[in-house]
């Protein structure tokens, strides 16, 4: 079975997926974006531009909940537990709704700084192409913001806020039996976990940032370590992650 994962590097929806393939020990070949020139080629494989897109012998699976339903079908074992409502509650809540609120906040900042932001999704890119998204990249930049809701300080407050939100909802939801739906590692650990890996950075991800980081983004980084729900995530990769070797 031949696997591609079209992806950005640093997006906790790829992390998910990768997550999902690296669990399930798919063999697949991962394929590095960069946003703003990604638009013409994730439009053509799967007619619209948002990135997890992961081919199947050909064949375009988009979005990062539909990728985890497909690969759970195909690869049953260890199972995700897609169709549990509960599970793909909980997996909807991080997806649509502090997913994109804390994207806000985070994008934002990393927007600060554009030398760091191209150097954050274009590791692993020819020399060439690195220089030349660092040239486009102030006239990319509008796209990044607009394409992800940053329309001022509301909607970046509004990120900070959902990252306390979702560090409360894991700590108090998994306090009975470490994980967030049973007593088991489904679905909704694995997105939960990718969606807040943005903020507690735990070393084992693969949304791996070069240092030195921006120093407003450590410092801010810094203050949400403390928290409960960060252990929570530190926990839940620490024996959930183990990145496998891609081709
Ligand atoms: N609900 C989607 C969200 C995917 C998403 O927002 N992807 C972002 C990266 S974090 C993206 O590729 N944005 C670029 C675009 O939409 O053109 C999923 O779960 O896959």
């Amino acid at each position: 079975m031949s696997v591609e994962l079209f992806q950005f590097r640093y997006s906790p929806y790829n992390e998910k997926v990768r997550w999902a393939l690296d669990l399930k020990q798919v063999t697949h070949r991962r394929i590095d974006l960069l946003p703003g020139p990604h638009m013409r080629q994730v439009r053509r494989l799967s007619g619209q531009t948002a990135t997890p897109v992961l081919t199947i012998d050909g064949r375009t699976v988009a979005g990062s909940s539909a990728i985890l339903h497909e690969l759970d079908r195909l690869h049953p074992v260890p199972p995700l537990k897609m169709t549990d409502p509960e599970v793909a509650a909980i997996e909807s809540l991080f997806d649509s709704d502090f997913g994109p609120r804390i994207r806000r906040k985070v994008l934002s900042i990393l927007l600060g700084d554009l030398g760091y932001f191209s150097r954050l999704f274009g590791e692993g890119q020819p020399p060439a192409k690195r220089a030349m998204y660092r040239i486009v990249l102030p006239l990319a930049q509008g796209l990044v913001r607009r394409g992800n809701g940053i329309c001022g300080p509301a909607s970046i407050e509004d990120g900070e806020r959902a990252v306390q939100e979702g560090l409360t909802y894991v700590a108090e939801r998994a306090r009975a039996t470490g994980y967030l739906v049973g007593d088991t590692f489904t679905a909704a650990d694995l997105t939960a976990a990718s969606i807040l890996a943005t903020v507690v950075n735990p070393p084992n991800s693969t949304m791996a940032r070069p240092e030195p980081m921006p120093p407003s983004f450590a410092e801010w980084l810094g203050s949400v370590q403390a928290h409960p729900g960060a252990a929570w995530v530190r926990t839940i990769y620490a024996r959930h992650r183990s990145p496998q070797t891609v081709d």
